[in-house]
């Protein structure tokens, strides 16, 4: 299918309660479908989501809860599914991989790889991280403690399965090399790369043996192993929307993904591990896109549920409303970096942006459409006809305002609401310089009713920007300037006393 945008969100551990870092990806993945819905039609996108449901962290938060894996999996991944409800998050599928679809393509892509000798039987005997589920080297490790987690190592000694990844080492590397836009931003490409370059690939410890976890899809191959955890999470991406023929062949009206939508911290599973089983598997296509953006932290230190310091998104949206928090989230940090997370930033944002800026110009055009036209919008074609310098740039910034190459070719959120705001200010400006209330003292009859229809028109269309964005304040802005009359509410955006607590 051409024409068409596939964009996914990692799939979520549910061994606890979304947090701000899980809505960040998959707010800007609904930001983007929006707009991409909007340049291509509803029909041509297609925005997956879900949740990552097997192995060992799952396993002993459901005994801790004292569920079994599967009771425990439904409760938390409804979690989600009710989060992104609140967040009005506009997914077109969300994927669980406990479900059957999933799980028999996992084992397809396992038979393949098998028969194909891409994975192969091997023993494996070194450092082990258990709650990463992650197989370190001594050279990766200082004083026993695993290098992410801080946690202490096992060391182990077990028979597995094993994915080549060395063998398609010299691959990945020229394909990441020929291959500009495959990940972004440039900062992650060139990590990838000089990893690559560095270090020879060690094999992917594939399987892991039932008697130490049984929570996960078994090997079709060997009745005492199920699959690592993230070997079958990332089948995610092909299981969701298409399948495997008879002569093996994948077959998806949607695969290739145009954008695969990740934080930093998963950067080396979806950049070598992922393409490389693409490729292995032969003939499928890899993904246009993988973007990793960067983490929201507090006080500097990452945001994780390990580390104990969540925040959660609901506790956000009901203090500062639904918009506030998505505008807040996409504009406060370029997509790609990291940023600190408070509540004192958001309210910033909210007083100066959302308050004084975009606030102030429509309670204040809407005053004044009341007051001089009582409440008829002026009918007027601003665009053809000539208006006073400031004027014709505000004009000139309508037409020129487009964010959608922008958010199309760099995902550059905050840059393109930037934009946006630099034609409300512009805006603002100029109702301070024009003076309005002098014009309509001074019975210049014309020269308001252009001034006021030019503030409508940049109402309309900073309306229509932001809707990708905050979809609600879009709706609500169109709904109060009205075709022909206005129907003004309360202002959208009323000031946070920052004397008072907020509650
Ligand atoms: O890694 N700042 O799931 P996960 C920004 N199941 N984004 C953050 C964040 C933070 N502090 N914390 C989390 C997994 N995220 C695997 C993925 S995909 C086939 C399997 C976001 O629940 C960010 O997108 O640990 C990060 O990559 C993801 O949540 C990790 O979610």
């Amino acid at each position: 299918m051409r024409n068409k945008f596939y964009i996914t969100t990692p799939l979520y551990y549910v061994n606890a309660s979304p947090h701000i870092g899980h809505s960040y990806t998959t707010i800007a993945a609904d930001t983007l479908s929006r707009y991409m819905r909007h340049v291509l039609g509803d029909k041509n996108v297609w925005f997956l989501t879900g949740s990552d449901e097997h192995g060992q962290k799952i396993q002993r938060a459901a005994d801790e809860a004292k569920l079994s894996p599967q009771d425990f999996a439904d409760k938390m991944s409804l979690q989600f599914k009710e989060l992104w409800k609140e967040l009005d998050i506009s997914y077109n599928d969300f994927i669980r991989t406990t479900e059957i679809r999933h799980i028999k393509t996992v084992q397809k892509v396992l038979d393949i790889l098998h028969k194909k000798g891409d994975i192969y039987e091997g023993k494996y005997e070194g450092l082990y991280c258990t709650p990463c589920e992650t197989f370190w080297l001594e050279s990766q490790v200082s004083d026993n403690l695993c290098p992410d987690c801080k946690r202490k190592l096992e060391r182990i000694s077990e028979n597995n399965y094993f994915l080549n990844l060395e063998k398609h080492q010299a691959w990945l590397l020229q394909y990441i090399k020929d291959n500009p836009s495959f990940i972004k931003p440039e900062s992650r490409r060139n990590e990838v790369l000089s990893f690559l370059l560095l270090n020879k690939l060690e094999p992917l410890c594939i399987s892991r043996p039932k008697e130490r976890l049984s929570w996960g899809i078994p090997l079709p191959f060997s009745p005492d192993y199920v699959t690592y955890v993230w070997f079958d999470a990332l089948i995610n991406y092909i299981s969701a929307v298409g399948s495997f023929d008879e002569d093996n062949k994948y077959i998806s009206k949607w695969w290739p993904a145009d954008l695969h939508l990740i934080g930093k911290d998963i950067l080396r599973q979806h950049a070598v591990y992922w393409p490389i089983i693409l490729h292995a598997l032969g003939g499928i296509e890899q993904p246009k896109t993988i973007f990793a953006h960067g983490w929201w932290l507090i006080n500097s230190d990452k945001m994780s549920k390990s580390r104990g310091n969540v925040v959660s998104p609901l506790d956000m949206v009901n203090k500062f409303g639904l918009d506030v928090y998505r505008y807040f989230i996409l504009r406060d940090v370029p997509f790609g970096l990291d940023g600190n997370f408070s509540e004192e930033a958001i309210i910033k944002r909210f007083n100066g942006d959302l308050a004084n800026d975009l606030g102030n110009l429509i309670y204040r055009t809407l005053t004044m459409i009341e007051k001089y036209y009582t409440g008829n919008v002026p009918e007027l074609d601003i665009f053809n006809i000539k208006l006073d310098n400031s004027g014709e740039k505000i004009k000139q910034a309508i037409n020129d305002l487009g964010i959608y190459p922008l958010l199309n070719l760099n995902f550059d959120f905050s840059l393109a609401l930037e934009k946006i705001w630099e034609l409300i200010n512009m805006a603002n400006k100029y109702v301070e310089e024009t003076k309005p209330w002098n014009l309509a003292k001074e019975n210049r009859i014309e020269e308001l009713k252009s001034f006021i229809r030019l503030l409508v028109e940049v109402i309309r269309k900073v309306a229509g920007e932001i809707y990708p964005f905050m979809p609600e304040t879009s709706k609500s802005i169109i709904q109060q300037i009205g075709e022909d009359k206005i129907k003004k509410g309360k202002p959208l955006f009323p000031r946070i006393d920052t004397s008072k607590p907020v509650t």
